[in-house]
This record gives C-alpha cells, sequence and structure tokens, in this order.
C-alpha cells in the first residue's frame, strides 16, 4: 500500500465547513500549486468554491508557516523560541508525559484536539494515543451540540431530504446559518431554484448578512427567539388550515396537543419577543403554508445560545405541521452526520476506550486549567497536553482563564500547527504541521452526502510533518504503541477504514474520487417513517432523557434541562440584557476567515480590515458612540477594545462582531471570546457562542 499514485489532480476541502467541497488542484509546470477550483463533476459542489480557499497557494506557500520544531526559551507566551530536532523534541514529549503520569496519574495528561482538518485519519488518530494511554478524554462541545440534539429530537435521525434537492423546491428558508460566508454551496442550490423555478428564498437572521442581502424577503429578529417565530408560524398554519391532518395523524406524536398549545402563542405574542412586525411573521406563515415544496435549511448560527437546542427543534416541526417532509424538495434538513458509518477502530483505537475515563469539557478549557473542581471532574490536575487541529487561545471561551492557564508555568504544552497561531505563542514545544494537500486523508460531508478523497498532492516543505506521524511516534516513545492502527500509514488507515465500512475499497476511491451515500426518497423524506423507535416526528421530546448525538456517557443531562419546554416554545434562558448589560453580542463567522484560520492570509485580512462590533445607530447614540470610533465592550467575563461601526440593519439590542480575530489584532490582546461564556448548554452541552450580555462604550 506504500506505492504513492500517479500525482492527484483532486482533493477535498479540509476545513470545517458544512460544504466539504470537492477540489480539481491546478499546478504550474514547475510543480507548485498554482489554484483550487470547485469541482464540476461533482453535483453538490457544482464548480463553486469560496474565495479564500480558491486562494489556496497564499497559505500553503505563506512565508509566516512554521518549518521546524521549536522549544521555548523565553517567559511562557513571550514568543522566545529555539529551533530543535524532530527527535529532540519528540523525546522531551514522551519524557514529560511520562513524568506527569507517573506522579499525577494518566489522566494529568489530556490531549486536546479539534476540527481544524476534518479528514478522519489526521483528526481522529489522536484518539489512538489517548485511548491506549487512558489519557484524559474530551467531551467535544465548540460546535454541534445544540443544533444535532435539537434536530434528532423531532427526526429522530441526523439525517434528511437530499441536499441538492433545494434546487427543485419552490421556496428555500435560509435560518440561522449565512450560507454566503459559511458554506457558499448552499447558496448555489438555491440561486439554482429562483433561477429555473422562480423560487422565493427566505432569510432569518439578527442583522443584513450577505445571505440576506440576496433573499426575497429578509427577517431580522432578536437574537435567541427563534423558538417565538417558530411557534407563531405553527400557530397561524393551525389557525388558517394548512396543517395536513393526514400527514400528522401518520407521521407525528401530538398534533392535537401541540395544536391547543400553540393557540396562545400568536403573532402578537411572538412579534413581543422576536422585535419582528406582526405583518412580516403572518405573510412568512402563509407562503409557508401556501407552498407545499418548502425546503428549510437549518444552520447553527440560532442554535448557539442557551436555548438553541430548543429554537432548532421548534424550527424543523414546521415542516411537520405542513407536511413538507413528504415532498421532493421539501422538509427540514441540517446534517448528514448519520450517513456515514465509518468502521474507525483503527484510527480511534476505540476498543481500548475506557469509560471510567474522565472526558474533559473542551469548552471549560479555562476552568479546568485554571483548577476548577467540577471542570475537572473530581480528577488531577492538568499537567500536559499536546493539540492538534484547533486554537483555544482564541476559539474557546472564558478566554481570560484561558489566558491564566495556559500561562501556567508547570503545565506542559505541545502545540502541532501550521501557523504561529495564539495557542502555539503560549506552547513549550510547537511542531510544524503538513497542509492537506501534502498528506492523504478521507472527509465527509455535513451539509451534503458525499465522502471524498483527499490525496496527498504535493511534498511538503522540509520540516513539517503530518498528525498521524506524531500520534505514532510519540506512541512509541511512551511504549504504548501496540495497537495494529500505530503502524499504518495514512493511505493504509483510509483502505482499512473503507474495506470494514463496506464502502469498498482505497482504490476505488482513487478511481471514482468521492461516493454519494444519500438513501432513497423514501427513507431521505422519513416516509417509512421518523429515526425514533414509534417512528413518529416527536413535537414532545423526550429532553434530557433520549439518546441524542454528542451525548456524553451515561444519562448525564446537562444544565437545567428539566425545565427545558414539554412541547416547543420560547425558552427564557438566554442570557438577558439588563441595565449594567444593554446590548446581546452575537459573534457571527467572517467571510474570509474560517474559525481562527486565514487570519495569517494578507488578503483575507485586507477584506476583513479590523475587529469591529456593529450597533444600531439610534442605540449607539443613546451611549454617545459615533460611528468608527474606539470602544471598549465588556461583561463580569472581562473587557476587549475595538471600533464601534454604525449599521441600520441589526436587530434591536443586538451587537454584532463578525470573526474570531487573533489577540494581537485588538488593543490589549484580548480577543471577542474574552466576552462568551463556557457554561454548558442544556441538555447536552455545547457553548453558546453568540448569547452575551454586554455593555459598549466609547472610550
Ligand atoms: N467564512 C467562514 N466560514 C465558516 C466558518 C467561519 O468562521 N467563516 N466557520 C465554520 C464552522 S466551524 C461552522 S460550525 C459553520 C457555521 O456556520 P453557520 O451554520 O452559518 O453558523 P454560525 O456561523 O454560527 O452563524 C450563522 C448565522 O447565524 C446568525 N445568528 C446568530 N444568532 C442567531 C439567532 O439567535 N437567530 C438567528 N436566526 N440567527 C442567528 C449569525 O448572525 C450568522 O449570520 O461555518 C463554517 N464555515
Ligand atoms: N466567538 C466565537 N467563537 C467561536 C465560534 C463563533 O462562532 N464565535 N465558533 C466556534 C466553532 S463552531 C468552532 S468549530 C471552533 C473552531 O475553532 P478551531 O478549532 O480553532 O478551528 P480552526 O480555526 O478551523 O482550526 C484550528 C487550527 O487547526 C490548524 N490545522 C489545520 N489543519 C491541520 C492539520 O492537518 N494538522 C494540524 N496539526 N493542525 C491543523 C489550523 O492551522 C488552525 O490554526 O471555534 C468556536 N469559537
Ligand atoms: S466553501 Fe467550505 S468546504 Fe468549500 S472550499 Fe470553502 S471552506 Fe472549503
Ligand atoms: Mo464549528
Amino acid at each position: 500500500m506504500n506505492q504513492q499514485p500517479p500525482k492527484p489532480t483532486f482533493s477535498a476541502c479540509p476545513h470545517d465547513c458544512p460544504s466539504t467541497c470537492a477540489l480539481d488542484v491546478h499546478f504550474y509546470p514547475h510543480g507548485d500549486v498554482r489554484r483550487l477550483n470547485g469541482a464540476k463533476d461533482n453535483d453538490y459542489t457544482a464548480g463553486v468554491i469560496c474565495a479564500k480557499v480558491a486562494r489556496y497557494p497564499e497559505r500553503l506557500y505563506h512565508p509566516e508557516r512554521l518549518l521546524t520544531p521549536l522549544r521555548r526559551t523565553g517567559k511562557k507566551g513571550s514568543g522566545q523560541f529555539e529551533e530543535i530536532t524532530w527527535d529532540a523534541a519528540l523525546d522531551l514529549i514522551a519524557e514529560k508525559f511520562l513524568a506527569a503520569e507517573r506522579e499525577f496519574g494518566a489522566q494529568s495528561v489530556w490531549p486536546y484536539h479539534y476540527a481544524g482538518t476534518m479528514g478522519l485519519v489526521q483528526r481522529d488518530s489522536i484518539h489512538r494515543l489517548r485511548h491506549a494511554k487512558k489519557y484524559s478524554r474530551q467531551f467535544d462541545s465548540f460546535c454541534t451540540n445544540m443544533a444535532w440534539t435539537g434536530y434528532v429530537a423531532g427526526t429522530g435521525s441526523l439525517t434528511g431530504p437530499d441536499p441538492r434537492e433545494m434546487a427543485k423546491s419552490d421556496q428555500v428558508i435560509i435560518w440561522g446559518t449565512n450560507p454566503v460566508a459559511t458554506q457558499v454551496n448552499v447558496m448555489t442550490h438555491a440561486i439554482a431554484a429562483r433561477k429555473k423555478r422562480g423560487a422565493r428564498i427566505i432569510v432569518v437572521d439578527v442583522y443584513q448578512t450577505e445571505t440576506m442581502k440576496q433573499a426575497d424577503i429578509g427577517l431580522i429578529l432578536k437574537p435567541g427567539t427563534d423558538a417565538a417565530l417558530a411557534c407563531a408560524i405553527m400557530h397561524v398554519l393551525f389557525r388558517d388550515g394548512h396543517a395536513d391532518w393526514d400527514y400528522l395523524e401518520k407521521y407525528t406524536d401530538c398534533p392535537k396537543e401541540l395544536e391547543a398549545h400553540l393557540q396562545s402563542r400568536t403573532p402578537d405574542w411572538a412579534a413581543g419577543i422576536t422585535g419582528l412586525a406582526v405583518e412580516q411573521i403572518e405573510e412568512v406563515a402563509r407562503l409557508i403554508g401556501e407552498t407545499k415544496k418548502t425546503f428549510f435549511r437549518l444552520g447553527y448560527g440560532f442554535t448557539r445560545s442557551r436555548n438553541g437546542a430548543v429554537g432548532m427543534h421548534a424550527a424543523c416541526s414546521i415542516a411537520a405541521i405542513t407536511g413538507s417532509y413528504q415532498y421532493e424538495g421539501g422538509g427540514a434538513f441540517h446534517n448528514n452526520g448519520g450517513l456515514f458509518a465509518f468502521n474507525k477502530e483503527r484510527v480511534e483505537a476505540g476498543s481500548l476506550a475506557d469509560k471510567s475515563i474522565r472526558a474533559l469539557d473542551q469548552s471549560l478549557i479555562g476552568r479546568i486549567l485554571t483548577g476548577d473542581e467540577a471542570a475537572l471532574m473530581g480528577g488531577p490536575p492538568v499537567k500536559a497536553m499536546l493539540i492538534q487541529n484547533t486554537n483555544p487561545v482564541s476559539v474557546a471561551p472564558e478566554q481570560e482563564l484561558v489566558r491564566q492557564g495556559f500561562a501556567r508555568e508547570d503545565l506542559f504544552t505541545v502545540v502541532h500547527e501550521q501557523f504561529m497561531t495564539d495557542t502555539a505563542k503560549m506552547a513549550d514545544i510547537v511542531l510544524p504541521a503538513t497542509q492537506f494537500l501534502e498528506h492523504d486523508d478521507i472527509y465527509k460531508g455535513g451539509g451534503h452526502q458525499y465522502f471524498l478523497l483527499g490525496p496527498k498532492a504535493v511534498e511538503p516543505p522540509e520540516g513539517p510533518r503530518e498528525n498521524i506521524y506524531v500520534i505514532n511516534e510519540i506512541a512509541r516513545r511512551v511504549e504504548s504503541d501496540s495497537h495494529p492502527g500505530f503502524d499504518m500509514s495514512a493511505r493504509d488507515h483510509i483502505d482499512w477504514m473503507l474495506q470494514n465500512s463496506g464502502f469498498g475499497s482505497l482504490a476505488d476511491l482513487e478511481a471514482n474520487k468521492w461516493r454519494d451515500l444519500q438513501p432513497d426518497f423514501e427513507t431521505s423524506h422519513y416516509l417509512n417513517g421518523f429515526g425514533h423507535a414509534d417512528r413518529k416526528f416527536h413535537f414532545r421530546p423526550d429532553w434530557g432523557r433520549s439518546a441524542a448525538p454528542n451525548k456524553p456517557d451515561g444519562d448525564t443531562a446537562f444544565g437545567p434541562w428539566e425545565s427545558m419546554p414539554e412541547l416547543p416554545d420560547q425558552w427564557d434562558s438566554i442570557e438577558r440584557a439588563d441595565a449594567q448589560h444593554p446590548f446581546r453580542l452575537v459573534t457571527s463567522p467572517a467571510r474570509s476567515f474560517l474559525n481562527s484560520s486565514f487570519t495569517e492570509t494578507e488578503s483575507s485580512k485586507k477584506k476583513e480590515q479590523r475587529p469591529e462590533v456593529w450597533l444600531r445607530p439610534e442605540e449607539a447614540a443613546q451611549y454617545g458612540i459615533e460611528d468608527g470610533a474606539k470602544v471598549k465592550m465588556g461583561n463580569r467575563r472581562g473587557v476587549v477594545t475595538l471600533h464601534a461601526r454604525h449599521v441600520e440593519t441589526v436587530a434591536p439590542g443586538a451587537v454584532i462582531s463578525e470573526g474570531i480575530w487573533p489577540n494581537s489584532s485588538f488593543e490589549d490582546g484580548r480577543g471577542i471570546n474574552t466576552l462568551t461564556g463556557a457554561d454548558p448548554v442544556a441538555p447536552y452541552g455545547g457553548a453558546a457562542f453568540h448569547d452575551t450580555a454586554v455593555w459598549v462604550r466609547a472610550v
């Protein structure tokens, strides 16, 4: 399996984006990568990718790429490092990990990772080392928890209508996602529906995004009030005879109770909560009632609130009232994670996993590293970390604690990175990582139904090594490499995974580039029943008790889950604005960044300009904040300094700050996540990145 194929001219985007685009790679005659295009022969990508990835050579050949292992010489975070060899670095890591284990137990070592690469081999091999050594486990909570929990609470399955069917819809509702920035292909299919069928596009967000600018109707509501909007829409659907009772009786659990419950959830009621006009709610409800082929494309953004799971469940319930799930081009789609049943034993060594070992919440990293006992789950302090594919000193909430934690002189931190990120700056050892075109991996879609091969296309420069090299070499040095996964190349892993998942082999995938896992129409549209045991859509979820994706071990639910509403409703659990904190901050994605990635490329920096906070002119005026003024924004978690911009099209009382800028882009060196909270959201955890009460002051 070690023979390299001829230089591939295709790949897949490795970044943490639901689009997982199929790519064509173009080379200069001298062999360097010239540009990436969207593959035309993949019908989801359909020849379109975002500008930042099209410009990938800028990132691949970036002058500031990490090229050699480094060891800290100055104080933590001083940025003073010296170059060392790979062998010296790996030996030192093993020595420190073994010492931590001897003194504090294996759980004092915390391998920490996330989805900077979505490759199943390079991203997830860190589990192999973790499980083999009984190091602390990780509970993932940055991203998907509330969204997946809310959707599955209704449908019982993280699947749904074929996302390509958007193009066959008469009305596309883009709810709580900004695909022009975050997953460009949604726009391709929605616009195709408009061109071919005159489909209407409706966007629901908390400010006028680039996506909303392209919509026929935009609804700008207050953050965290989506369930109120959804309930009022459902009220109107029942009231005006748009409920499909045959469908409801056959496919849903308690439609009569829902109808009765929604009697008081009128547009008037919702207008008071959402800040929308009654007429806007009535109009959109009528259009949904009159348009059977309505495709709800539900994003993550509106679920990043403390009531986010309830909001998602309420939104996907609408499609059950009208029975739109049964039509081609209809239904509610969020993510296809449930389609990809890969056998990852060789990558992750799941057979060695021990459920009695604590799974530390990745969002609570600040509390964990500063010794919070609850966050440490009764176990030893964290003394050593290996960090791959994530940048917690920028992206994790409660940054004041994160900074304090990483500054601990008794914490040994290894960061394997492509660039000198905020996290790498805090490391004891920095290891240079390959980029996706320099290693082999396999990727699965979230917003579509393909898995794709991303073969190695170019040689890396001297220095950077792939993630599995680091994992396997550490395992060897801590003498815990008996699992067969430690002796396999990335290509071996891909081949094994495919063959043992019933998905063919590496050779097949090399010939075909990707594979379509969309089930048949009946299954996709839940015509054989929904995913729950009773085969019904659940308007009454078993919050906190039922199985849920991402659910941590056992039956433990988080937070105030017992007060979650039994039926779709506005749940008053969000961080409230008050006299001291009159605004609610939403930290939406920036189009030219991808989380903290691409903040290093000149063209992206130029496009995004500087960290800003956007607020309505009349609200700014109340606080004497002029357009372009330098301001401080804060709450009990901390204070950041940035510039204000007057924007008319922001929801009342909301302020928007786009992008996760590096800390150094802010005066005072404190980034936006200084303000966000890490408290786990009910019922199955997650960080409420868009749910933060703040004050803003001119300086
Ligand atoms: N360019 C770019 N692309 C990205 C990313 C990026 O940072 N930049 N991040 C990637 C990652 S990791 C992910 S998970 C996906 C996320 O992609 P999305 O699903 O698009 O989710 P978010 O980025 O959280 O937010 C999307 C939108 O939700 C809006 N929003 C926030 N709160 C509310 C609310 O209460 N109600 C409503 N209706 N809307 C609300 C925000 O203003 C924003 O416009 O995108 C990926 N793609
Ligand atoms: N304020 C605010 N904070 C947020 C969010 C928000 O909307 N607002 N969104 C949250 C969400 S949804 C997410 S998913 C997180 C994501 O935040 P992060 O996990 O930090 O995600 P990325 O910036 O995509 O990737 C992190 C790093 O992975 C590195 N990387 C890429 N490929 C490889 C590789 O092959 N090997 C190694 N070793 N490293 C690699 C990149 O260089 C990059 O620095 O941020 C969260 N934080
Ligand atoms: S849209 Fe998303 S998946 Fe496609 S190239 Fe851009 S970042 Fe990658
Ligand atoms: Mo994410």
